[in-house]
Formats: C-alpha cells, structure tokens, sequence
C-alpha cells in the first residue's frame, strides 16, 4: 500500500484550496477571488485501495509583512521539508515570472513536487506546451499536470500520478476519516469564508473568527462566534444596514456548516474590536494560527 503526505504549494490565489476541497471530495477549506484567504494549514484525507493520501492545503506563499502574515508563510513553507511531496501549483493564466522566482529559491531544498497547472480553462490549449517547456527547465519536476480545479477537470489523473510517487507504508488514519481539524477551526473557517466573499477592501484581512460557544443536543448543534475586527469603524461595516450583512454571513456559512456536520445548526454571531489583534502573538496563539 501507499501512505504518505501531500502539501498544496504556491502563490496566493493560484487555487490551491478549491484543487483541495475536490482531491478530498468535500468542502473543508475556504475559498475565495480574493489572495491571502487561507491562513492556516488543514488536512484533508483520502483512502483508496491503493493506499492513503493526507493532504494539506495551506497558506499561498507571499513576501510577508507583520506578525500574522509571517507566521502564515513560515505555515506554507512547512509543506516544503515535512511532507513525502508537494504540488506546485501555478496559476496558468497570470504571469510565470514570480513563479519563477520562487522556485529558484527553494530550489537547493530539493523538495519532490509534482506540477500543477491549474486553471486551464481560462487558456488556449495551444499554450500550454510552451508553458510545460518553460517549468521543465525551471526544475526537475517528478511529473507536471495540467487542470482546471473549478471544473473539476484532470483531478483523477493528478491522483493517480501522486499516488506513483508516495512511499510504500500502511495508512495513518482509519479508512473513513476525512481530516483531523477539530471540528470548531472548520466552521471558523466557514464563517471566515464568507467574510472574504462578502466584505470589500481591507475588511476581510481584518477580520478572524473565534467560536466560542458549541453545545450538542440531540440533532441540533448550537454554535456562538465572534468575528474580530481590529477598529471600532469596521463593527458597523461587518454588521451592515439593519444587521443584514452579519445575517447573510451567518445565513450562508450554516449552510455549508449543516452540510459538513451533518445535523442542524443553531448559529450566532457576534462582532467584537481586538485592536490591532493581527500583530498579538497571543491573539493569534488563540486563533490556531501558530508557525
Ligand atoms: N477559472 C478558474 N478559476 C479557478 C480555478 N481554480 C480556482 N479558481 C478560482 O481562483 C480563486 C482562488 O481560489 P482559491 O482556491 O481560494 O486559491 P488559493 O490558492 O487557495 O488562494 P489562497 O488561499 O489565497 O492562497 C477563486 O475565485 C477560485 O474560484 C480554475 O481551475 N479555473
Ligand atoms: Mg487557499
């Protein structure tokens, strides 16, 4: 059997979680058009008869600058040296160069990485080829794979080709597990997802989320959030006119919680100021969002 872990690499907003949710066939991460939605690191486990694969969808790699977006790298880079191979994955439509660059530097870690380009659909089949040359001289890619996330083309083949290059070993969890994310981070992340849907400008990268109340009755789970802001001026912004913002927050993000959990949701939300809570080490210690 195989048994080994695979990291999502690259550039904010290339698609690595929407590529993710669809290797793992459920909706774990959040994803958005806006970069830097991904913080943290979170697992995604797949079982086949040929062996067990643990992804881990993470953070998109960034020239960083204050306390959480350095701790969010340092979390990306961890995909580099702890796993058994990395996808790299590329944006096919945006400009190579950073691309380039990138992997010029961490060249000498001599990571195994498999490339994906991803976001075929947005290209002419024509560009491709010249695109597949370049990268081929860049590194020595194990194998490159093109896709397209969002429709879900190519995914099954990029399996079977990570599948080639995973140790032999028996799988690290039981067969029906999905991830090992407590089930709290996932709906922080749900709620967060909608944030960077919704709010416009600098809000979503204001904001955290932080569930703070979970209580199992019978079929019905409640669940109490707060959403950070770091200003009292974005408090009204995140709750909208008449409260209707902070409601179609809440209104959508139970949808996907009640799908993931599997039972209904009684969800509230709250809005609360931690000033300034993306440069507090302790703020984001609580957050989970720790290097
Ligand atoms: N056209 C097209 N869009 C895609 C594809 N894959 C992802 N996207 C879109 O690209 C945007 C970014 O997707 P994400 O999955 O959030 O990207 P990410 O790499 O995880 O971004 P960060 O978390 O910010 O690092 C979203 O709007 C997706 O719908 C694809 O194959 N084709
Ligand atoms: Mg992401």
């Amino acid at each position: 059997m195989k048994s080994g872990s695979v990291s999502l690499l690259g550039r904010p907003n290339v698609g690595k979680s929407t590529l993710f949710n669809d290797l793992v066939g459920a909706k774990l991460a959040s994803v958005s058009p806006k970069p830097q939605t991904t913080r943290n690191r979170i697992t995604g486990i797949v079982t086949r008869p040929q062996g067990q694969i643990v992804f881990w969808d993470l953070p998109g790699i960034h020239k960083s600058f204050g306390v959480m977006n350095k701790r969010m790298v340092s979390i990306a880079l961890s995909g580099l040296d702890s796993v058994d191979l990395g996808l790299w994955v590329i944006d096919a439509a945006r400009d190579s160069q950073v691309d380039q660059f990138m992997l010029g530097h961490i060249k000498s870690r001599k990571p195994s990485l498999i490339l994906v380009i991803n976001k075929i659909d947005l290209i002419r089949h024509d560009d491709l080829f010249p695109m597949v040359d370049l990268y081929q001289k860049a590194y020595d890619f194990k194998e490159i794979v093109p896709v397209s996330a969002l429709k879900k083309k190519n995914v099954e083949e990029l399996e079977q080709s990570i599948f080639k290059h995973l140790p032999d070993g028996e799988p690290l969890f039981p067969e029906d597990s999905l991830t090992d994310v407590p089930e709290r981070a996932l709906v922080e992340e749900m709620i967060r997802e909608k944030l960077f849907l919704y709010m416009k400008q600098e809000i979503p990268y204001s904001t955290a989320v932080h569930v703070d109340f979970w209580e199992e009755k019978k079929n019905l789970i409640s669940i109490q959030a707060e959403i950070w802001v770091e200003k009292d001026s974005q408090k009204g912004i995140v709750i909208g006119k008449g409260g209707e913002m902070i409601k179609k927050i809440g209104s959508q993000a139970r949808l996907d919680i009640e799908k993931l959990l599997g039972c209904k949701i009684f969800l509230e939300l709250s809005v609360k100021v931690k000033e300034g809570w993306r440069e507090k080490p302790a703020l984001l210690d609580e957050l989970g969002i720790r290097p």
